[in-house]
């Protein structure tokens, strides 16, 4: 086994791994950026290592800088968690370069599965279904509209490079072919500087289910079972559950082995993720991602083993550690992903610092963090923070001790999905078992699941142009019963209830959506702008969209604040903004 790790990676995963490797008595090894310094993981792991500016290119997206650090600590191995390296299949290939073991699969399986075109036909010809569909890519509009014919509308227009839904565009007719297949050209340029595109049959209002794999370098391939991540916005997933709702077990010995086939057919070694669309009985290959994923942690809480230290196990040469006859599901599990947006804004992002801070806790509660109090989330990294994740033995039960844990969270400061995931738990369409796509597209629905009045103010509320005022939440004893009180405006010296707690003023600045009573309407995030939806002098309503920022390979629309006429309009198409930065003033 390996003495000592280095974890190429930031946050609640970098923790999570450092978590595995104390546990199995090895070293680890932690790097950061400069805006890191002080962050939980950097101090949770035995010893540290800067690698470089905030910039994650010049830090951790430098693998020549990791591998530097890796030597210099004398450290075996290079765990990358997800995101970053995880996926790049050169960094695998200096990594074995310079005789440090990738906590990975072999840099050939990350280049398969790396190819979406390539993929689908490996995947056709070791008898995997597939969502039907080309294996190859088409070379233009004019041929995407010959093939689409065979293959029958709707057609969805996917970037072979992309994958997680990127470069994905959806053609319900001819007449809207040539406009999908030229947008996911144009993302896959883009994000992947790839724009190949493939076509796909659209399904209609599928599951997004996936089964976690694990294979060792003795042959041995197991499934955990499958994981439902149906719940998802704009690609990105928000809640996922094991098993999922609408697996019979049937189902799952059938596409348990799909998945072991998958993972057969392309050499797989290590921990990886088969996903697929369910639509009835039907299952398809989707794709399979070849990294542990940030929602391993409900199938760890359903099976009982922990991922991350097999996955480890297995980059050092030793044996799964469980067959497959010892995989049982037990119970129910769901997990929420705490990020730092405003669903009730059209999930803007909402950077800013942690003013105060507790985690849940109690029976069947899992916590995996990368914050505490006095952290800065911003906007330069990943907007998750945290991710909640609940036990229980049926999913009724799992979603009530959820509710509950959602409720003693507490992040003070910080605009989360908090109360967003409390109003989804509580709809008919979660009990039911349902995508719930209709709420999570739905403007008017989101925009009740901002934070509830009386909780800490989203920094965009405190930020309202008389205000320095605040809105504090107290307890006040009346006759030995305590009572919850709301104060807004500064309170009276003294007239606070002893030990109550105030949180601190925050400090004035721009971001996080502008101000109700301003015109300024400012970006909340530094980045490109992809695309500006409204012009000069045109009459806008409250929550229209008016541009789209690009940072960190997500797509973040920018809504109008208040309604009114769009007066100035500094934001272009193809320029780049600064956090602050004026977007348009709406009068
Ligand atoms: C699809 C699809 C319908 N038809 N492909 C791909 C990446 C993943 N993030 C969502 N993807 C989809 N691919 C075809 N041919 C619909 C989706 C999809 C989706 C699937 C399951 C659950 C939620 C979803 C939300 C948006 C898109």
């Amino acid at each position: 086994m390996f003495e000592k790790v280095l974890i190429a990676n930031r946050g609640e995963i970098a923790i999570r791994v450092a978590r595995a490797l104390r546990e199995m008595g090895i070293g680890s090894v932690a790097v950061y950026s400069e805006i890191d310094r002080d962050a939980p993981h950097v101090r949770e792991a035995d010893e540290a290592y800067l690698i470089g500016p905030a910039t994650p290119a010049e830090s951790y997206l430098d693998g020549a800088k990791i591998i530097e650090a890796a030597k210099k600590a004398e450290a075996e191995a290079i765990h990358p968690g997800y995101g970053f390296l995880a996926e790049n299949a050169p960094f695998a290939k200096a990594c074995e370069k310079a005789s440090i073991t990738f906590i990975g699969p072999p840099p050939k399986a990350i280049d398969a599965m790396g190819s979406k075109t390539k993929a689908r036909a490996i995947m056709q010809k070791a008898g995997v279904p597939i969502v039907p569909g080309a294996t190859a890519p088409v070379e233009n509009a004019e041929a995407a509209k010959k093939q689409a014919k065979e293959i029958g509308y709707p057609i969805a227009c996917k970037a072979a490079g992309g994958g997680g839904g990127k470069g994905f565009r959806v053609a319900m007719e001819p007449g809207d072919l040539e406009e999908a297949f030229e947008g996911a050209a144009g993302e896959g340029e883009r994000f992947f500087s790839d724009p190949t595109v493939y076509l796909e049959r659209y399904l209609e209002d599928p599951r997004h289910v996936e089964v976690q794999v694990l294979a060792d370098a003795k042959g041995n391939i197991t499934h955990l079972g499958e994981r439902d991540c149906s719940i998802q916005r704009r690609h990105q997933k928000l809640i996922e559950e094991a098993p999922g709702p609408k697996v019979d077990p049937e189902m799952r010995e059938r596409i348990g082995k799909i998945a072991t086939e998958a993972a057969a057919a392309v050499g797989y070694r290590s921990a990886g993720t088969v996903e697929g669309l369910q639509v009835g009985d039907d299952y398809f290959f989707l794709e399979m991602n070849t990294r542990i994923q940030v929602e391993h942690c409900v199938t760890e809480m359903v099976t009982g083993f922990d991922i991350v230290r097999e996955q480890i196990r297995i980059a050092a040469g030793e044996p799964l550690s469980f067959t497959q006859e010892d995989v049982e599901l037990r119970g129910h599990a769901i997990e929420c992903r705490i990020n730092a947006e405003a669903a009730h804004k059209n999930f803007a992002p909402a950077p800013g610092t942690i003013t105060g801070y507790r985690e849940p806790a109690g029976p069947g509660v899992r916590v995996d963090s990368g914050v505490e109090a006095g952290s800065e989330v911003t906007p330069m990294y990943d907007p998750m923070v945290a991710k909640l994740i609940v036990w229980d033995n049926d999913r009724e039960r799992a979603t009530a001790r959820m509710l509950r844990a959602l409720d003693e969270y507490e992040i003070g400061g910080l605009t989360t999905l908090i109360p967003f995931h409390k109003a989804i738990l509580a709809t008919e369409q979660w009990r039911d078992g349902e995508t719930c796509r209709d709420l999570t597209e739905d403007k008017k629905w989101l925009k009740t699941t901002g934070p509830a009045a009386g909780s800490t103010p989203a920094p965009a509320e405190v930020e309202d142009a008389a205000a320095e005022q605040s809105e504090s939440s107290y307890q006040v004893e009346v006759g030995g019963k305590l009572f919850d009180v709301t104060v807004i405006g500064d309170a009276v010296a003294g007239g606070a209830a002893a030990g109550a707690k105030r949180p601190p003023k925050r400090e004035r600045k721009s971001g996080g959506g502008a101000a109700g009573a301003s015109e300024d309407l400012l970006a909340p995030l530094q980045g490109s702008v992809l695309k500006v939806a409204v012009e000069k002098g045109a009459e806008v309503a409250e929550g229209d969209l008016v541009c789209v920022i690009e940072a960190m390979k997500m797509e973040n629309e920018i809504t109008a604040h208040r309604a009114g006429k769009i007066s100035e309009l500094p934001a272009a198409e193809g320029g780049s903004v600064s956090l602050g930065d004026l977007l348009a003033k709406i009068e």
